[in-house]
């Protein structure tokens, strides 16, 4: 790890570049939109492909989609040590939110070249394939193909226009029969770290550039269906109804009361559609999504199992039939002491308060925890705004993660 604390990262070149990839899929409103498998995925992974190119890595796409630039070592064969992100977003989103952690990468793989730094393991950039979960409400496709789970069943989710995983990623060039190839073994892969923006106040509220991630929450995503009966808002009197959209509001309360009880969760319904849409009509079937996570696991189940009790009763009570689908249900992963020393030591030697804290977002690291030991550097998000397209870090904030990252990066490239 260099022995001055003066930066050695390319601020200007990473900030040029994190500008160029926001442009992207930008909308007039200012928000970035990049499903996955769409045109304009593919235009940032064709410009990130360039940029690692001017990097000197060697640039390849596998079965999933995920993009790779790998920078060679003095020992070929050993263990790679993994830094990325993802470059698709969710509807309507901020400039950070994935490009931070892959352009990140990108610029401390160059400095290396630059300062004609080799290491002992080879280092590579990854930028997973839907991350989000926008398009098909599961997310970590890529992640999830390089731990080697993922599914039929997930290659079989259609997004809101019908086409399934494995249609759209036919129709960008990629075969799902093939997407066996993407999966990395157990002894592969040495370490796995990502910066991103933290999404929260929390650095904020210190005054903190730079933090290093001790967990990442766990995400339970829940459909839930409340069908009840269609009928005349002006003959029906409020004693005879079976309003599927009065009992969702009642749901909703359930969940916001029982997450805010534990003071560790957090529950979200985001979406929400319902029919027939009349002014005049009680609505008969509403669906909508809940997004429950916590660090701790038992915490979760127990606001889940809270919630789905009182939603049954509440729906028993006014006549409206509940259904539930989980969509996807992940434990909370922690950070390996590995990568925490690293990315802690690598603050100190950067001028940095090695502060910790949890990440309430979630993370393709989520799903390499059985491959190898995963970390995370986060950076101060303004105002703890995300998924949003107000959403900011200064531009010396993300230098000094980056600067971060790439001493962090130098240490288990190198270490023993
Ligand atoms: O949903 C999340 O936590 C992440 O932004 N995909
Ligand atoms: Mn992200
Ligand atoms: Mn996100």
């Amino acid at each position: 790890m260099p022995a001055s604390s003066a930066t050695q990262i390319d601020a200007d070149r990473l900030w040029y570049r994190l500008s160029e990839l926001a442009e992207i899929g930008k909308s007039e409103g200012g928000g970035v939109t990049r499903l996955s498998f769409t045109k304009e995925e593919r235009a940032a992974k064709e410009l990130v492909a360039s940029y690692m190119r001017e990097a000197g890595l060697r640039v390849r796409e596998d079965a999933a989609g995920n993009l790779i630039g790998r920078r060679e070592a003095r020992v070929e064969e050993a263990p790679a040590v993994l830094a990325g992100s993802h470059v698709d977003s969710v509807r309507n989103g901020g400039d950070f939110d994935g490009p931070l952690g892959v352009l990140g990468a990108v610029e401390a793989l160059q400095t290396m070249d630059e300062r004609g730094v080799q290491t002992q393991r080879p280092v590579e950039v990854v930028a997973f394939t839907d991350e989000e979960g926008a398009r098909f409400s599961f997310g970590m496709i890529g992640s999830r193909a390089t731990a080697g789970a993922l599914t039929p069943e997930h290659l079989a989710n259609e997004d809101e226009n019908g086409v399934s995983v494995a249609e759209a990623m036919r129709a960008s060039g990629l075969d799902p029969e093939h997407i066996g190839e993407a999966t990395r073994v157990r002894g592969s892969v040495y370490a796995y770290v990502e910066l991103h923006i933290e999404q929260g106040r929390i650095l904020e509220s210190r005054d903190l550039p730079v933090g290093v991630v001790t967990g990442i929450a766990g995400p339970a995503w829940l459909k839930f269906t409340l069908t009840g009966e269609a009928a005349h808002a002006g003959t029906t009197p409020m004693n005879l109804r079976r309003d599927a959209l009065a009992a969702a509001a009642a749901v909703m309360g359930r969940i916001e009361r029982e997450a805010a009880r534990t003071g560790t969760s957090v529950g979200t319904a985001g979406q929400l559609d319902l029919s027939p849409g009349g002014i005049n009509i009680i609505p008969g079937h509403v669906s909508f999504s809940l997004d429950l996570r916590d660090i701790d696991e038992d915490v979760r189940n127990d606001v889940e199992a809270r919630i789905m009790h009182e939603a049954a009763l509440l729906c028993e009570k006014r006549g409206v039939e509940l259904g539930t689908k989980t969509l996807q249900r992940l434990p909370p992963a922690p950070c390996s002491s590995l990568v925490r020393n690293a990315a802690r030591e690598a603050c100190e030697a950067s001028g940095l308060v090695p502060f910790e804290l949890a990440s309430g977002a979630g993370h393709d690291g989520m799903h390499l925890t059985e491959l190898c030991p995963i970390g995370m550097i986060f950076v101060r998000s303004k105002d703890g705004l995300s998924h949003n397209p107000a959403e900011y870090s200064s531009k010396e904030d993300c230098a000094a993660g980056t600067e971060v990252l790439y001493r962090t990066l130098l240490e288990l490239a190198d270490g023993d």
